[in-house]
């Protein structure tokens, strides 16, 4: 499968590696979805809704602090390590996450599209303005706007809320014009994230999806690579950067 993967792939010449929570899940990240996955402990409505924050501040607030906790000691993976020396095998290469955990960053990958916003910014529901603070922990929680002295939120998407409009418009422009899409460790269902892997296999992209379980857009991919993410990126920047090193 890596074979056929670094194949196809070693013919494209613009890249998007659109990635889920189970990229991080080698870091000892938690994913949503599935046996001891964050929704188990803690139910969506109760934590990643508008209304949900609106009812209970401090209860989001705790969930995003043992959130921001535990990303913040967890290391990039070799998954993430190998997506960023993958980059400079491709004319034009881009990280699509879903994720907010900054990993992707920290590995050294540029330029990353964040769909659901990221843990590290917080926004003023007062004034709007946001900012990078990444103290663990946050000296009080909710934590108060510098500017206004107003309730911050996390800077993430909630279900129910439109992703950032700016980096959805990149996205979507990016993902139409792709020949080459690797998607890793997401399970498909949320949208409208999960559109930008229709589009870019509409376009003509190859796709190919690495996960040990197949997921609701396996019917898009033209090759599955039922691995762990952490074993299947190096292997695939590996066999990639042979051919690349061959000239074929
Ligand atoms: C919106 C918060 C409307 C941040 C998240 C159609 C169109 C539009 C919307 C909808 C639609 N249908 C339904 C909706 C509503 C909803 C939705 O998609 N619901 C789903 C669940 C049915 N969508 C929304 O509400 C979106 N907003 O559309 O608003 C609107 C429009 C205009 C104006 C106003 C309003 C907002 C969606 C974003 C929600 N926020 N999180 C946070 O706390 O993180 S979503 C949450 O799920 C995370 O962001 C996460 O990234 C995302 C996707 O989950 P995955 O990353 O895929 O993780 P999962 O656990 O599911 O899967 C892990 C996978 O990894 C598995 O497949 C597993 O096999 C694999 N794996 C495990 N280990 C490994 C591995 N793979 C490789 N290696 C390993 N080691
Ligand atoms: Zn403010």
């Amino acid at each position: 499968m890596i074979e056929e993967a670094a194949r196809l792939l070693g013919r494209c010449s613009r890249l998007v590696v659109f990635t889920g929570s189970g990229v991080s899940a080698e870091s000892g990240l938690a994913t949503f979805r599935g046996a001891g996955g964050l929704w188990e402990g803690y139910p969506v409505e109760d934590v990643a809704t508008p209304e949900a924050f609106a009812r209970d501040p401090l209860l989001v607030w705790r969930f995003y602090a043992m959130r921001r906790e535990k990303a913040k000691s967890a290391q990039p993976n070799p998954a993430h390590l190998a997506i960023a020396r993958m980059q400079a095998l491709f004319g034009s290469f881009c990280v699509v996450t879903q994720n907010v955990d900054g990993l992707h960053q920290r590995a050294g990958s540029r330029p990353v599209l964040e769909l659901h916003g990221s843990l590290w910014t917080v926004r003023c529901t007062g004034c709007g303005a946001s900012r990078v603070d990444e103290q663990v922990p946050l000296p009080e929680l909710p934590p108060r706007c510098p500017v206004c002295g107003g309730m911050e939120r996390p800077g993430v998407v909630w279900f129910g809320e439109a992703l950032p409009e700016a980096v959805w418009r990149e996205a979507e422009k990016l993902c139409q014009a792709v020949d080459g899409m690797v998607v890793v460790g997401t399970s498909g269902v949320v949208w409208p994230a999960a559109g930008l892997v229709e589009l870019a296999a509409a376009s003509g992209a190859v796709v190919v999806e690495v996960n040990p379980e197949p997921s609701a857009l396996a019917h898009l991919a033209r090759v599955h690579i039922p691995m762990k993410a952490g074993q299947a990126l190096p292997a695939l920047e590996a066999a990639l950067r042979k051919k690349a090193d061959a000239g074929c």
